[in-house]
């Protein structure tokens, strides 16, 4: 595809004066008035939220501007969209973002300072769009970032939930979960009252002939409840496409409520069917890899894949073409498992409500969809009970008995000597109660198949979906390995690094073609640059250890080696392994000589996740780090050389600040269990480097970057099932070291022995099925390593600036490339110039 681009940055046209100038006039004079008249504020009365407020307001007025633009000019040439539907958009703060990438956060920077105000205060005044759990949402928001970049004629469809992830509290060492209203004001969002679709659920289905003799399906009577649409401007970065993410709300389809309930007095119950319409789209469940299988998540889905499927077949109708144009103006892609149900919907309204032919049908659905699969754990695996799905969507249940008759039939007709392929493969599991497997479904509707990571992809060919390979063959299967936006995660959360490469390449076209960043390699030996470089990481530790001693109140030395693992706390991402490894260490320092002491470096480790608020083994590793951190940070004999961290409410706007921090960042999952990671890429973008196993992406960072930049340990995938079957059924023992640590923990060294007793038994009882006892030889070794390559500090910096230069392909504009070109097929459309942007 082509992408445009301008020819002129706009950082450039702004150094003219007087040009500048006006612009600085006029966008001062929006969030005047804004402040004035659309807040009601006098400007002496002022405060920080007003500042942001204002601001927010001035360069809302100019992306809708862009936005208006671009979906006239979308609707005028009509060309092949994407739908991206996801149940999680990790958005994080868009103050920034817009002013970065309409161009213009310098002179709103001395706008606001005219005002009185630093801008950094000002944009921290935002709450976090926080609509998801982790790096699925997180992955969507960079893809709708790079989608808008790129120019694709896309959009995005999720739930407005009125309760993003929860806020975490750590009280007296535990996580506490507090509820995340953030929509008291949002300036992004555009209530769209006149965009409602009706989605029903439960009722009956009733079948007869018409007077052609075909068998029709009625799906009547049941309960309505209206979806509304809420509508967000994603600016793309330097162009005027600016691409929508519409969210839908639920409410009562009745108005405001029953009045014919109220009026015969049952005023209570026609409250309570608005507030369980409410209820639909008011909080995202807080698990991230686990499906827990409850009625009102399955609601949410059918309500959100019902409401975008409406409209997006609403759109394609407004041109008038014939069905079987569908698969040439719509792909949608299936962000997971969790919007499957839009499979068996478009199949639905095409033979019910369009009266196509089931076959004709069912080759536009499978055109249409592509899915993304991001987990192979099983626990993540969706299956929803066969009687739920009959009382909520019994109509949908037939359709999905059809697909899989259809599908068993091929499947027996290709197969006819595997006798048990046709259980394996079957949509229905045959247990108690029956269940729908979401990913087969997912997988026989759709045209593509992709992981995330080439491991990723390799591994679902072998396991969860071995025998779909064997029947459809390779070709249905395609790796895309995940990337990054660039923008937000250099650009913006690393400005003076950003700056620093952009004078080296000559501008900031890196930031559209981030392949650029190969050129860096030649200034790794000039003086200059690299004691620059290592003066920007500084700075960045320092902010760090500034925000740390605000919000834990523990000093660190900026100058330590700063080990951070940042990211949702799960058994299979192993932090258990990561702090039983800081206890083996502060042990080793107790026992070390005063000279052994000198040469060590001295080490933060920082911490910071949330736990699903049901996953208990979770919230005991939380414990434990707080509890370590406790002891350890009031150990006045280890002092300065270990200091251990646990971050409060990880969220998007905190990363900004601590993944340009790191020295070293820890992805250190069980080989074969993290489906691709993105943290791994946004930490070496910054300049730091990592610890990691042979897992998920980091092992095409280790190929882009040169294993000589990349501490990698640990077992291999390919030997974990043999290790965990050697668990069960061998002899085997906790070697000295690891039982070290646990001796420490069981004598009651970090307090009462009980808390973490589970964590111990996990290991030493339980089987170890993360393989904490096989890896944590190698992993100590490999810290060590780290230390001695740490001293030598002009080698480290080599390898920083090296990886830095090497990271180019995991841009998610590539990513997005990728998958434009080979599941989609659809091309950017370019922009028509407008005022909006600068
Ligand atoms: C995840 C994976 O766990 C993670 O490795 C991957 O980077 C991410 C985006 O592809 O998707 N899958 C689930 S479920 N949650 C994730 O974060």
């Amino acid at each position: 595809p082509v992408h445009s681009r301008r020819k002129t940055s706009s950082r450039q046209a702004f150094t003219a004066t007087p040009f500048r100038l006006l612009v600085l006039t006029i966008l001062q004079n929006e969030v005047v008035r804004h402040i004035e008249t659309t807040l009601a504020r006098s400007l002496f009365n002022c405060d920080e939220s007003a500042a942001y407020a204002g601001t927010a307001l001035a360069f809302r007025d100019r992306l809708v501007i862009d936005w208006n633009k671009t979906q006239q000019n979308q609707t005028f040439a009509d060309p092949k969209r994407v739908y991206y539907l996801s149940l999680e958009f990790l958005m994080g703060r868009a103050l920034d973002n817009a002013m970065l990438n309409v161009g213009l956060k310098d002179v709103a920077k001395e706008g606001v300072q005219d005002l009185g105000f630093r801008m950094e205060d000002v944009i921290s005044q935002e709450r976090d769009a926080a609509l998801g759990n982790g790096g699925l949402g997180r992955l969507a928001a960079c893809f709708l970032d790079s989608l808008a970049s790129l120019n694709y004629p896309a959009w995005g469809y999720g739930l407005r939930y009125r309760y993003g992830i929860f806020k975490q509290e750590i009280v007296d060492g535990y996580q506490v979960e507090i509820p995340d209203y953030w929509l008291d004001f949002n300036p992004w969002e555009f209530p769209r009252h006149d965009i409602t679709v009706d989605i029903q659920f439960y009722g009956n289905v009733r079948k007869y002939q018409d007077e052609n003799g075909k068998q029709v399906s009625v799906w009547e009577e049941g309960e309505i409840v209206q979806a509304v649409a809420y509508d967000c401007p994603i600016p793309g970065y330097q162009t005027a496409t600016t691409n929508n993410l519409r969210l839908w709300s639920s409410k009562a389809a009745s108005g405001e409520f029953d009045f014919q309930k109220f009026n015969s007095g049952e005023y209570e119950s026609s409250v309570g069917d608005q507030q369980r319409a409410e209820t639909i789209s008011a909080v995202l469940y807080p698990n991230d890899n686990l499906e827990r299988g409850k009625e009102l998540r399955l609601k949410q889905q059918y309500f959100w894949c019902a409401a975008s499927l409406y409209d997006i077949v609403r759109r394609f109708k407004k041109s008038k073409k014939a069905w079987r144009e569908f698969p040439n103006q719509v792909a949608i892609q299936l962000n997971d498992t969790h919007p499957t149900l839009a499979i068996p919907e478009l199949q639905r309204i095409l033979i019910d409500q369009e009266g196509l032919e089931w076959d004709e049908a069912w080759s536009i659905v499978q055109k249409t969809f592509g899915y993304t699969n991001h987990t192979v754990l099983p626990e993540a695996l969706e299956k929803w009970s066969v009687p739920l799905f009959q009382h909520l969507l019994p109509r949908h249940l037939q359709i999905i008995y059809d697909i899989n008759m259809h599908f068993l039939q091929y499947v027996e007709r290709n197969f006819p000597k595997d006798r048990d392929m046709l259980g394996r493969v079957s949509i229905i599991e045959e247990s108690q109660p029956k269940m729908v497997r979401m990913a087969y479904l997912a997988l026989i509707g759709s045209h593509k198949v992709n992981g995330v990571a080439e491991l990723h992809s390799d591994l679902i060919k072998t396991t969860i979906f071995k025998d779909f390979v064997k029947i459809y063959g390779p070709d249905k299967f395609a790796n895309v390995t995940n990337g990054i936006t660039p923008r937000r995660w250099l650009h913006q959360a690393n400005p003076r690094l950003s700056e620093l490469v952009a004078s080296k390449l000559g501008g900031y076209d890196y930031l559209k073609d981030l392949t650029l960043l190969h050129k860096l390699e030649k200034y790794v030996d000039d003086k200059d640059f690299r004691k620059e470089f290592q003066e920007i990481k500084y700075a960045n530790k320092l902010r760090l250890a500034k925000y740390i001693k605000e919000s834990t109140g523990v000093s660190v030395n900026p100058s330590a080696l700063f080990d951070i693992q940042v990211k949702r706390i799960h058994e299979y991402k192993r932090q258990q392994l990561n702090i039983f490894g800081v206890i083996q260490r502060y042990l080793a320092i107790k026992a070390m000589s005063p000279e052994e002491r000198k040469k060590l470096a001295p080490r933060v480790s920082i911490f910071g996740g949330k736990a699903a608020p049901g996953y208990w083994m979770a919230k005991t590793i939380i414990s434990l780090v707080c509890a370590v951190g406790e002891v350890v940070n009031n150990d006045k004999d280890v002092g300065d050389l270990l200091k251990v961290i646990f971050l409060e409410d990880y969220n998007v706007s905190k990363a900004e600040i601590i993944v340009p921090a790191s020295d070293i960042s820890e992805h250190i999952s069980t080989a074969g269990t993290e489906a691709s990671g993105t943290s791994n890429m946004k930490f070496v973008l910054n300049g730091g480097l990592i610890i990691g196993t042979c897992d998920g992406a980091n092992i095409e960072i280790t190929r882009e970057i040169g294993d000589e930049n990349i501490f990698l340990f640990g077992n291999l995938s390919e030997d974990v099932e043999d290790l965990r079957h050697a668990h069960v059924y061998g002899n085997y023992e906790v070697n000295g070291d690891l039982q070290g640590v646990f001796n420490a923990i069981q004598q009651g060294k970090f307090g009462d022995a009980n808390r973490f007793s589970a964590l111990v038994s996990s290991v030493v009882e339980h089987g170890d099925y993360y393989l904490v006892s096989d890896d944590f030889d190698s992993y100590i070794k490999t810290h060590a390593v780290i230390d001695e390559a740490y001293r030598d500090q002009e080698t480290w910096l080599t390898k920083c600036i090296t990886s830095v230069a090497r990271m180019g392909f995991f841009s998610s504009d590539r990513c997005i490339d990728e998958y434009a070109e080979t599941i989609w097929n659809v091309e950017p459309l370019k922009p028509k110039e407008t005022n909006g942007s600068a």
